[in-house]
């Protein structure tokens, strides 16, 4: 029954003893080297950065701490009536490593519940941002502000150790996890629903079922969604913009709520956490023009190569990393397969997989032309009345803060260094290759 501070607190001290030893014996072993195009190339496959919470395989996708998405299916604790493994417990494995029990599940979750309710300034000044601001500058905004009582804040300030820094860290994380349903749905409620429904937690139920029930909605399956959706987007290793912007603004020892309220900015650009709105978008678009919901397979061909003539990406399609079908895509799949077999969207959306890999693959530029999570996670969320597309990437929000809160407290307890690599001008690289 131990409590995931004292789990946590065990494994640290063990891991620091062990990669100091692996750093000390390997320390100036190459993994590969630096081209110049790479440099222009959006730094594309250059190993540099610490991960310890998940890693991505091109072919086989994310795990989570060595756990596959079935895995985890398999493995993890569950709502009671449900199937899909529930996000606090992702939180417990990113941490430690471990699966967590049941109970210690629930702990996360009684803690989560406890500290869910938000400041009032956040309140108000929620309350009397625009409506017509974009939910995810609202969630950023947000996020940033919980920062004047930051545990972390008061410890660096107070004089506290390097070595105890992640501790305070911890509690920061723990204590934005607990609001950020909260925040979530008072913006969505601000926005669509006149600021009407309910913000109280319901302590018998776990942090996915009382976000859906903030949102306005009681269906169970909906709810049994939500865990799916913040569990899948929880982590994706930490190249990808909005882990590695929260890592890099962290690393100048910047509290976790202003980390990931810059995380949040990068999550919101539409070739990152934006694609699930634009997907929807996209579709909708495409059944208006083909005046059907569930056009023909040719019809659909057509309309995609008129998108790319156009010069537009098919969103939803590719990776930077990847290079199979996502397999968030697949378990997203199998969820409509077995929950909305017949909603014609659903039915498009497996039309347009069958349609768009053969077309992308055919442009010999684009490295991946399979689906990532995107092009699934929207239809989902509007068949069970979640229809506001601008609002879904703060869904991706609330969940990828599991994967890189807990990825500062990791880097805090190894002291990871502030960020710096090296930049050159163009001119200094042509000088170096002059030189050579
Ligand atoms: N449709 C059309 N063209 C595409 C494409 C797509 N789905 N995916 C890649 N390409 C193009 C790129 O725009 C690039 O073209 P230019 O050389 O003319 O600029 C070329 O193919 C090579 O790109 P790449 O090396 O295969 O892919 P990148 O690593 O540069 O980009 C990504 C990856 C995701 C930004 C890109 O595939 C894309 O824009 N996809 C659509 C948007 C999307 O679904 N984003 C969500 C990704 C998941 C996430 O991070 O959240």
């Amino acid at each position: 029954k131990a409590d995931l501070r004292s789990v946590l607190a065990e494994k640290i001290k063990s891991e620091q003893e062990r990669l100091k030893k692996f750093v000390k014996e390997h320390g100036n072993t190459k993994l590969g080297e630096v081209k110049i195009s790479q440099i222009y190339g959006g730094m594309r496959g250059i190993p540099a950065l610490l991960c310890e919470t998940s890693l991505l395989d091109p072919n086989e996708g994310i795990r989570f701490r060595g756990f596959s998405i079935p895995e985890c299916q398999k493995q993890m604790p569950k709502a009671e009536c449900g199937d899909e493994p529930l996000p606090e417990g992702i939180f417990w494995l990113l941490l430690t490593g471990n699966i967590p029990t049941a109970e210690q599940t629930k702990m996360v979750t009684d803690e989560w519940n406890a500290k869910a309710a938000l400041p009032d300034y956040v309140k108000k000044m929620l309350d009397n941002l625009p409506k017509d601001l974009h939910p995810m500058s609202q969630f950023s905004m947000a996020v940033t502000s919980l920062n004047k009582d930051s545990k972390f804040l008061k410890a660096y300030h107070s004089g506290v150790k390097r070595a105890e820094f992640w501790k305070y860290s911890l509690e920061d994380g723990i204590t934005l996890l607990a609001k950020l349903p909260n925040i979530a749905a008072r913006i969505y409620r601000n926005i669509y629903r006149d600021g009407k429904g309910c913000d109280e937690i319901d302590k018998k139920l776990d942090w996915s079922a009382n976000y859906g029930r903030m949102l306005g909605f009681d269906d169970p399956f909906f709810f049994e969604l939500l865990r799916l959706y913040l569990f899948l987007h929880s982590d994706h290793d930490s190249g990808n913009v909005s882990s590695h912007t929260t890592h890099l603004v962290a690393s100048a020892l910047s509290d976790p709520f202003l980390a990931y309220g810059a995380g949040l900015s990068g999550l919101a650009g539409p070739l990152h956490g934006l694609a699930n709105q634009e997907v929807l978008d996209w579709i909708g678009k495409m059944q208006k023009e083909l005046g059907s919901k569930n056009p023909p397979e040719d019809k659909v061909k057509e309309y995609v190569q008129k998108t790319l003539k156009s010069g537009h990406v098919i969103p939803g399609y590719g990776h930077a990393v990847l290079r199979k079908t996502d397999p968030r895509y697949m378990a997203l799949q199998a969820f409509g397969e077995r929950y909305l077999p017949k909603y014609e969207t659903y039915l498009l959306v497996k039309t347009i997989y069958k349609v768009v890999p053969p077309i992308l693959k055919s442009m010999q530029k684009i490295k991946n032309p399979w689906a990532n999570v995107d092009a699934h996670s929207g239809v989902l969320l509007r068949y069970y009345g979640l229809k506001e597309m601008e609002y879904y990437t703060v869904l991706f929000g609330i969940s990828r803060a599991i994967g890189v809160l807990s990825s500062i407290t990791w880097h805090r307890a190894l002291q990871i260094p502030i960020e710096r690599p090296k930049s050159f001008t163009s001119d200094a690289l042509m000088k170096f290759v002059k030189g050579k």
